[in-house]
């Protein structure tokens, strides 16, 4: 390996005329030229940063070692040429690498610009949309049956009153109607405020405030106090409705009964009614419907007597008409109450009433 000319003097080296020394400067300027093209070639920034100081740097880069050693010891009379030589070499390889810097940096934007560009052909994401929950659904579809036969939808509290939620439907202190609508009652409320046990309250609300004709549906969350397993739970959806008007008989009850049992289950289902009690209605039906699974014939789900139970109903009891202010000699009407939650797991074929509520999303996308 030769030593490199920069680290020893113009003495050492022999150049002692103008000549020499100009030739001593194309020479290094000849390397550097050389060394540019190689590394600018690279385009590796980290490189090139090392390139740049190995030559411009402020200690021992080439340009200070020939300031060092061929500059500062000169001899008098060639100090000037190696000075004017220095300065046009210090501006040719500064003026090259502040060129060279600029098309580097300009060859990287447009290497990330490339990498950063859009494939427009690639498949876009795709995002979940959620679906109506179950019971969501089969609010929809109850509501919708009843609103094509000219009921309208009335929404009301889940905190209530014992007058709307007990007295006013005929159900009093000491009725044993109460025991198994036993519920939660609000700490502190001297008025007694409890959470309701059915949505009838709001059909009370609806008739002290309009007068027959009355066709209303009334859907929502209810509370009584239960022990929770695969069937029960301690809230459940309910829809109650009414109908109060001048010469509604049973048989309207049963008609609209009919109507929505075969639009709930399908055109073959048939119904019947089987006496019940309670405390506001007289007379009061269960609505029982063939079951949906056999037809009829008897199977496990109906437990082999082909009748499933859908839902309370009856006459409203006169004594409510009273709390209303309606003339129970004027007016009449009907009324029925079904467990949502019921109806979607029969009509569903769920035997877990807990996974309506756990929002598993296994579960739920089972029913889009
Ligand atoms: C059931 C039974 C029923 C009613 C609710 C009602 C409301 C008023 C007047 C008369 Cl304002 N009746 N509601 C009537 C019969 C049955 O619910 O099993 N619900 C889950």
């Amino acid at each position: 390996m030769t030593t490199d000319p920069t680290t020893l003097t113009l003495a050492q080296l022999g150049d002692a005329t103008p000549e020499k020394v100009a030739a001593r400067f194309a020479e290094v300027r000849e390397r550097f030229d050389q060394q540019v093209a190689v590394h600018s070639a690279r385009q590796d920034a980290e490189e090139w940063r090392g390139f740049v100081v190995a030559w411009t740097g402020r200690k021992s880069s080439v340009l200070v070692h020939i300031g060092d050693n061929w500059l500062k010891p000169a001899a008098k009379e060639l100090k000037p040429i190696v000075g004017q030589e220095l300065n046009k070499l210090k501006a040719h390889v500064e003026a090259t690498l502040e060129e060279k810097r600029k098309e580097i940096e300009a060859a990287a934007e447009q290497a990330a610009a490339a990498r950063d560009q859009i494939d427009l052909s690639l498949p876009g994401v795709e995002r979940a949309i959620g679906t109506r929950h179950l019971i969501r659904q089969t609010f929809d579809e109850l509501l919708r049956i009843f609103l094509s036969i000219g009921f309208s939808v009335v929404e009301g509290p889940e905190i209530e009153t014992p007058y709307y939620n007990f007295e006013a439907l005929n159900i009093p202190e000491y009725h044993p109607a109460r025991d198994n609508m036993d519920t939660f009652y609000i700490e502190g409320s001297r008025a007694g405020h409890l959470l309701r046990t059915h949505t009838s309250p709001m059909q009370i609300r609806t008739m002290e405030k309009q007068a027959p004709p009355v066709r209303i549906v009334v859907p929502g969350k209810v509370y009584r106090r239960d022990n929770p397993d695969s069937t029960h739970g301690f809230m459940f959806h309910q829809i109650e409705g009414l109908a109060v008007d001048t010469d509604i008989t049973f048989c309207d009850f049963k008609g609209t009964a009919e109507y929505f049992v075969r639009e709930f289950l399908g055109p073959k289902a048939k119904t019947r009614l089987r006496p019940s009690y309670f405390p506001f209605t007289e007379p009061s039906a269960e609505v029982d419907a063939t079951c949906h699974v056999c037809g009829g014939s008897g199977c496990r789900v109906c437990k082999f007597s082909g009748w499933i139970e859908l839902f309370g109903a009856g006459m409203v009891n006169p004594a409510v008409y009273g709390f209303v202010n309606y003339d129970p000699e004027k007016f009449s009407g009907f009324a029925f109450g079904m467990g949502v939650d019921r109806l979607a797991m029969m009509k569903y074929g769920i035997t877990e009433l807990p996974l309506l509520f756990q929002n598993d999303v296994r579960f739920l996308r089972q029913f889009p």
